[in-house]
C-alpha cells in the first residue's frame, strides 16, 4: 500500500547572525513532528533552508567587508554554521534549500512574472516606512511610537519606485479562509490577523526594490530585486520543484501539510502567502501553526541586546537529546516560555535522571542481578493480559470507549499490573491526539504519566523483597521485571521522536529488536520478547550538579559574550562644540600625590593629598579603586581640574577632578589616569 504523504516545513533562516536557541527549538520541534509522523508510517518529506537575501545581509556583508555570498556561505556552511547546527542537533530534514540556489532564483524569477502577467502585479512608487532587520514595509499608521511594530526598532524612510501586489484584492478570500477553516492556528493568532491587518485594510504590499542589489533580479525590469518575502516565501515549491528541473516532487508533496513559523512571521504565512498562491491558482498549504517564543528574562533573544542563548554551548554540556527533550518537554508549544538554565538542570534531573532514567536503570539492573540478564521462558504477558490487550485494539479499531471493572482483593499485586497495563495500552492513542494537534509537551505529559506508573510499580512489588525468596516468588519477581521492561519500551517507542539517539540506546539495553520499536507495537503490550538479553549499558541520562554546571555556564557564556564582542570601543565624540572661551574657563595643572588612601567603607573611592604649586594641599576623591592600588600612585604626577566646584562624597570634601583616559575592551571598562613628565613642577597649567 502506498504510504501518506506529509510535508512539513520550518522558516527558513536568515543568515545574518549565528543562529541561536529560539531557532533550534522552532527547528527540534518540526523535526520531531517529522519523526512522529515518520514512526506512524507517512512518507515524510521535511524542508528547511536558509533565506539568503536582502538589505539586511546586504548591510551585514559590507560591516564585514565580504561580498554577501561570502557572508551567507560562512554562517551557512562554515564552522558551527547553519548546516553544523542542523547535523549536530540530529535534525532529519529531507531537504534543505538556500534561496541563492540558481534553482530557486530562477524559479522566483518566473514566479514573479506569472504574476505580472497576471495583472497582480504592477508598478507604482513606494512612499512609507522601512525596517531593515525585519525586512518589513510599514505604514505611518501602523507604527508604534514611530518604531517598527514587530521589533520596536527605529525604521527608515523608503521611497523608490517599486512593483506592488494586490493583496487587496484577496482581501476577503484571506479573511474567510483564516476565519472558517482550520488554516491558521493556535486560534488566538487568527483573531490578531484578522483584527489588526485584515480589517483595517489590507493595502498591496510592495513587492520589489531598487535600492539595493542584494536579491532576485527582475528580470524583465533590470534595477528591481524581488522583495526578500515573496522569494522566501516560495522557497516550501522550488524546493519541491516548482518552475525548476532540480527537484520533481510538486505534484506529490503540494500542498504542505503545515507550516511551523513563530509568531511574529505569522503574518507573512497567513496573509500574504495564501493571497500570493490564490494569484498563482496554486493549492493553499493545510495548515499553518505559530508557535511562541523563547524569552529570556521576559524579552526575545536579539544578537544586538547580547542576549542569545548558545545551543551548542548547551548541547555539549547536557547532550544534544537531554536539549531537545527540555525544549519539548518545557514549553506549550503555542505560547512564549521563559528560557532559563535553571530550568533547564530542573527538568534534566526530574524528568530524565530521576524518572526515566532511575525506570531503566532499575530494571535493567535487576534483571542482571536476578536472572543474569535473562528473563525465564513464562515471565511475559498472562492469558488475561493479552485478553486486556485484545480489548483495547479492538476498542481501538471501532473508535469505542473500553469500560472494564476490577474488583481485586486488598493487597492483590495483580491490581498493580492491570493498573499499569491498562496506564500503557491508553498511551498512545492519547500521546497522538496530543500530537495532532501540534501540543507536544502535552504529548510528553502522556507518556510521563506510563513513566511515573511503573516507577510507583517497582515500589508496590519491591522486587528486592520477592528476591529474597526466589523458589517461591521467582516467577511472580520474572514477570514484574517483565512488565517494567515493557512499560519502558513503549515509552521510549513515543520518546524516540524527542531523543532518536537516547531512545535507539535505551532499546538496546532493555533488548528490544527493531520488530519493537514500531509505532504498531507501541499499542502491543506483550510484545517485547521474553528471553530477550538486556544490559545495563550506560547512564542514559546522567544527573546535573545543580551548582557547578550553573557556575561553569556562567563563565563559558561571558567567554562566548567576550569573544563576540569588538576589541576596543571608544566613546563617540561629541558633536556639540564649545567656544574658545568657554573651553579656557577650565583649569588644568599638573598635581602630584603626596599621599593617597582607600576611603573607608567604599569600594570604589580613593583619596588624593596632591601638591597643586599653591603651597596649601588640595584633596580629591576619585572613583578608581578598581584599577589603581593607592600605594603605587604616591609621588605620580597627574593632572586635575581645579576649578570645579567642592563636592561631598562619603562625607569628606573632594576639591576638583583627576583626569582619566577611558575605554572599553571586550566588555569591560578600562581607566588610565594621566601621568606625565615628572619634571613638570607642581602647578603647570595646561593649555
Ligand atoms: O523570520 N523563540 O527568519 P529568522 C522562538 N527568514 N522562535 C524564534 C526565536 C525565539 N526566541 N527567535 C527566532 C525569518 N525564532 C524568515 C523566515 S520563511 C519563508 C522566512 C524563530 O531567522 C522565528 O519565530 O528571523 C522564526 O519562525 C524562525 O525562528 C526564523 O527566524
Amino acid at each position: 500500500m502506498e504510504k501518506k504523504k506529509f510535508y512539513i516545513t520550518t522558516p527558513i533562516y536568515y543568515p545574518s547572525d549565528k543562529l541561536h536557541i529560539g531557532h533550534t527549538y522552532c527547528t527540534v520541534a518540526t523535526d520531531a513532528i517529522a519523526r512522529y509522523k515518520r514512526l506512524k508510517g507517512f512518507d515524510v518529506m521535511f524542508l528547511t533552508g536558509t533565506d539568503e537575501h536582502g538589505q539586511k545581509i546586504e548591510e551585514k556583508a559590507e560591516e564585514a567587508g565580504v561580498t554577501p555570498q561570502q557572508f551567507v556561505d560562512n554562517i551557512v556552511t562554515g564552522e558551527r554554521g547553519v548546516k553544523d547546527l542542523w547535523k549536530l542537533m540530529n535534525i532529519s530534514n529531507d531537504r534543505f534549500i538556500r534561496t541563492t540556489d540558481e534553482y530557486h532564483v530562477g524559479a522566483v524569477q518566473k514566479i514573479f512574472k506569472k504574476m505580472y502577467d497576471k495583472g497582480d502585479i504592477y508598478k507604482g512608487a513606494y512612499a512609507g516606512k522601512y525596517c531593515t532587520p525585519c525586512e518589513s514595509f510599514w505604514t505611518e499608521s501602523q507604527l508604534v511610537d514611530g518604531k517598527c511594530p514587530d521589533c520596536g526598532r527605529p525604521v527608515v524612510d523608503a521611497q523608490e519606485e517599486a512593483y506592488f501586489f494586490r493583496l487587496s484584492k484577496y482581501a476577503d478570500r484571506v479573511r474567510d479562509l483564516l476565519v472558517n477553516t482550520d488554516f491558521l492556528e493556535p486560534k488566538s493568532r487568527v483573531h490578531e490577523m484578522v483584527n489588526n491587518f485584515i480589517d483595517p485594510g489590507l493595502e498591496d504590499l510592495c513587492v520589489s526594490r531598487t535600492s539595493f542589489t542584494w536579491g532576485v533580479p527582475v528580470d524583465f525590469d533590470p534595477g528591481h530585486v524581488v522583495y526578500v518575502w515573496v522569494d522566501a516565501l516560495f522557497n516550501y515549491t522550488t524546493a519541491l520543484g516548482l518552475f525548476n528541473d532540480k527537484y520533481d516532487d510538486y505534484d506529490e508533496y503540494w500542498p504542505a501539510d503545515v507550516h511551523i513559523v513563530g509568531k511574529e512571521i505569522v503574518r507573512f504565512h497567513s496573509i500574504i502567502w495564501p493571497a500570493m498562491l490564490m494569484s498563482m491558482d496554486m493549492p493553499l498549504p493545510k495548515k499553518v501553526f505559530g508557535h511562541g517564543w523563547l524569552l529570556l528574562d521576559g524579552g526575545k533573544m536579539s544578537k544586538s541586546k547580547g542576549n542569545v542563548v548558545d545551543p551548542y554551548l548547551l548541547s555539549e554540556k547536557f547532550g544534544v537529546d537531554a536539549l531537545r527533550f527540555f525544549l519539548m518537554r518545557t514549553f506549550p508549544f503555542g505560547s512564549d516560555g521563559n528560557f532559563s538554565n535553571e530550568l533547564l538542570i530542573q527538568t534534566i534531573n526530574t524528568d530524565l535522571a530521576n524518572t526515566l532514567g532511575n525506570l531503566v536503570s532499575r530494571t535493567t539492573a535487576m534483571v542482571g542481578k536476578y536472572f543474569g540478564g535473562t528473563l525465564p521462558a513464562g515471565s511475559g504477558a498472562t492469558e488475561d493480559e493479552k485478553y486486556l490487550n485484545d480489548v483495547y485494539a479492538q476498542a481501538r479499531e471501532s473508535q469505542s470507549e473500553v469500560s472494564l471493572s476490577f474488583n481485586f482483593p486488598e493487597g492483590d499485586p495483580v491490581k498493580y499490573d492491570v493498573e499499569l497495563i491498562t496506564t500503557a495500552l491508553q498511551m498512545r492513542e492519547k500521546f497522538e491526539e496530543q500530537m495532532e494537534s501540534y501540543a507536544p509537551h502535552k504529548a510528553l505529559d502522556e507518556v510521563f504519566k506510563l513513566i511515573d506508573r511503573a516507577n510507583k510499580y517497582i515500589d508496590e512489588n519491591a522486587p528486592w523483597a520477592l528476591a529474597k525468596d526466589v523458589e517461591a516468588n521467582g516467577a511472580r519477581l520474572a514477570h514484574v521485571l517483565y512488565n517494567l521492561l515493557e512499560a519502558t519500551r513503549l515509552s521510549g517507542i513515543l520518546l524516540t521522536p524527542f531523543m532518536p539517539e537516547s531512545c535507539g540506546k535505551l532499546f538496546d539495553q532493555i533488548g528490544a529488536g527493531e520488530d519493537v520499536r514500531t509505532w504498531d507495537s507501541a499499542a502491543q503490550w506483550g510484545a517485547l520478547h521474553e528471553s530477550t538479553a538486556v544490559t545495563k549499558g550506560e547512564n542514559l541520562f546522567p544527573r546535573v550538579d545543580m551548582e557547578k554546571a550553573l557556575e561553569e555556564l556562567e563563565q563559558a557564556e561571558a567567554a562566548a559574550r567576550k569573544a563576540v564582542l569588538p576589541p576596543i570601543e571608544l566613546e563617540p565624540q561629541l558633536t556639540e562644540q564649545v567656544d574658545f572661551d568657554t573651553f579656557c574657563k577650565s583649569d588644568f595643572r599638573a598635581v602630584k600625590v603626596k599621599a593617597c588612601e582607600a576611603v573607608k567603607k567604599s569600594a570604589k573611592l580613593l583619596k588624593f593629598t596632591l601638591d597643586d604649586g599653591t603651597g596649601t594641599d588640595r584633596q580629591i576623591l576619585s572613583g578608581i579603586h578598581a584599577w589603581y592600588e593607592p600605594e603605587d600612585l604616591i609621588g605620580k604626577t597627574l593632572v586635575a581640574i581645579v576649578n570645579l566646584p567642592p563636592r561631598k562624597m562619603m562625607g569628606q570634601e573632594s576639591c576638583g577632578m583627576l583626569i582619566s583616559a577611558v575605554h572599553t575592551e571586550k566588555g569591560e571598562e578600562k581607566l588610565h589616569l594621566l601621568m606625565i613628565d615628572d619634571a613638570i613642577p607642581a602647578g603647570a597649567k595646561m593649555c
